[in-house]
């Protein structure tokens, strides 16, 4: 029995599903770094560089260890542009018994893999990614019979699977499942956040820099200053920077925002975990570590752990359960283009212009300008789900359809109806006050609401609670919303609404 193993670009892992029981004296691995992949969206110069260079790394180890590795490395005269072109090639030219592969985590690649038995005229065997904790069945069979999906809930199973941060009598360690009231601090310079983890490129990553830099030069974003790891060594020391230097701090800072900092105290992991390069569990169980030895408090722990087995799992399961459909989803009616600051940064708010020209920058932005920043604007804004979902999939090196698409979809632009959030995370300047310093540097004024100085995020706040009146006023954990907005003065409303539509009326000068 001789197979023919895919492994793509986010599955660098020797654990990988698709290479269990495989024998490297019969069996070839299929690799290509392919044209469609690089540019079904236009993704950031850094991501493609991650990737890239990830990917030849991690064919080098196999290759090191006996395997047999097929692998196509970027031009753009290759003769197959696309996965699926590649693999065909080689179903013609090797002959084998089976294709096999893990299963991919983008519903446009999944789509064309469905395929491939019939195309290719040879079986083809799918197995289940394995580097999650709840399998796609495990979630489908958890959400059955609920009749609302709370991230919450299923966190507490996932952390019963694992035994992370369980005590031997099942109880949540600490005597509680969720520390996130300790979690909302601003930070204002001190304790320092540390540097970000570094490592500085080798031979192979220089030149796909300059291969990106030559093939991608209309994509976003710069290639300078790469310092992302490449290899699982590399990652795993980035992990052990981030449990070491950033973990006590990374519960109270998380909602944080500063001009001066990019990464204050996240862990900047995500790339890693995504494309294979680290392990969940593993990741969690470090932190778990560093609270069993008295490293970090359970805030801090606890926080990073919920991300990890809570949200990026919880996520994963609602992509799975509700493709294709869900991606179509834009239950607020949404018509308004992308503005193109969001590919400059070229706007005067000093939060966007902060998160964008950082994203820019280090294809990264930290989940609070994410979803308070960015994501904000664009619900309040009304920007079509479609165009703010594929700026998020292209700017940052973590973003693959699976975590993206409900991040965005549904947690930011509440597009779903509400299906993976309660509530929308609307909020107006004063949230970005209380959590950041970038106020305080902006030509706008966060104390106005109507002015021609006022920050445009107040306006838009309350258009968007105006003009969804009929759809969230019924919403207990909004009451306060309405009320709050019917008892100011007629006027001054009236003000609000015509200065949010002057903003929406001249997007692109704001
Ligand atoms: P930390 O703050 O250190 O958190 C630790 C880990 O928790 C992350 O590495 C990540 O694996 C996980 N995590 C935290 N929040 C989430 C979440 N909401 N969903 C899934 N995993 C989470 N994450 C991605 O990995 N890819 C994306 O494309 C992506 N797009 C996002 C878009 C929006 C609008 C929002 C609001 C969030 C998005 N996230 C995405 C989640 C989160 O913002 C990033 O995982 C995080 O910023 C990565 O940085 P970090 O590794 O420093 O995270
Ligand atoms: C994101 C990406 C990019 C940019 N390039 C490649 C590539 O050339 N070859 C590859 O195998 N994978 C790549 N990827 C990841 C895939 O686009 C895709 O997101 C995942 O494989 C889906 O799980």
């Amino acid at each position: 029995m001789a197979n023919l193993i895919l492994i793509l670009g986010d599955q660098l892992t020797p654990d990988i599903s698709a290479l269990n029981g495989a024998d490297p004296r019969h069996d070839r691995i299929a690799m290509a770094e392919v044209h469609d992949e690089a540019s079904y969206t236009n993704h950031h110069k850094k991501k493609l560089v991650f990737i890239f260079s990830a990917m030849r790394h991690f064919a080098r180890a196999l290759k090191d260890q006996g395997w047999q590795v097929h692998y196509q490395r970027y031009h753009p005269q290759n003769r197959h542009q696309s996965i699926e072109g590649f693999v065909g090639d080689l179903v013609s030219l090797t002959q084998p018994d089976r294709v096999v592969t893990t299963e991919c985590g983008e519903w446009r690649l999944h789509e064309q893999i469905l395929q491939w038995q019939e195309r290719f005229g040879v079986p083809v065997d799918i197995r289940s990614d394995t580097r999650f904790i709840a399998s796609k069945q495990e979630f489908a069979h958890w959400a059955a019979d609920r009749k609302s999906l709370r991230m919450e809930h299923f966190y507490r199973e996932m952390r019963r699977k694992t035994g992370l941060l369980i005590t031997p009598e099942g109880q949540p360690e600490g005597g509680q499942w969720n520390y996130d009231a300790d979690n909302r601090k601003k930070w204002t310079g001190q304790p320092p956040a540390p540097a970000p983890f570094r490592v500085e490129p080798d031979a192979t990553t220089k030149t796909v820099i300059s291969e990106v830099e030559e093939h991608f030069p209309e994509h976003f974003g710069t290639a300078e200053d790469f310092h992302f790891a490449v290899t699982a060594r590399d990652a795993a020391l980035a992990l052990e920077y981030f449990i070491d230097f950033a973990l006590p701090c990374f519960g109270h800072y998380q909602d944080s925002m500063s001009e001066h900092e990019d990464w204050l105290f996240h862990s900047v992991l995500s790339p890693y975990l995504n494309c294979g390069l680290l392990d969940p569990v593993q990741v969690c169980e470090a932190a778990a570590h560093a609270w069993y030895t008295g490293q970090a408090p359970i805030n801090a722990v606890e926080g990073f752990i919920r991300q990890i087995i809570g949200w990026r799992e919880f996520v994963r399961g609602i992509y799975w359960l509700n493709m294709p459909d869900y991606a179509r989803e834009n239950r607020l009616d949404n018509t308004r283009p992308l503005p193109w600051f969001y590919w400059t940064g070229d706007t005067r708010m000093r939060c966007m212009h902060k998160a964008i020209d950082a994203t820019r920058r280090n294809a990264y932005a930290h989940h609070i300008q994410r979803l308070m920043v960015t994501g904000n604007f664009a619900l309040l804004a009304g920007i079509k789900p479609e165009e703010i979902c594929d700026w998020y999939l292209a700017v940052y090196a973590d973003a693959y359809d699976w975590v993206e698409l409900p991040n965005v979809l549904g947690m930011v632009m509440h597009a779903d109806g509400g299906y993976l959030g309660s509530k929308p995370y609307a909020a107006s300047g004063k949230y970005i006050q209380r959590m950041s310093d970038h106020c305080t540097h902006c030509p706008y004024s966060v104390s106005q609401s109507f002015e021609d100085n006022a920050c445009p995020f107040n306006s838009l706040y309350w258009h968007f609670i105006d003009r969804h009146r009929d759809r969230f006023s019924g919403n207990p954990r909004m009451a306060m919303m309405y009320r709050n907005w019917d008892r100011q003065d007629p006027v001054k409303r009236a003000r609000i609404l015509a200065r949010a539509q002057t903003l929406m009326d001249n997007i692109e000068q704001i």
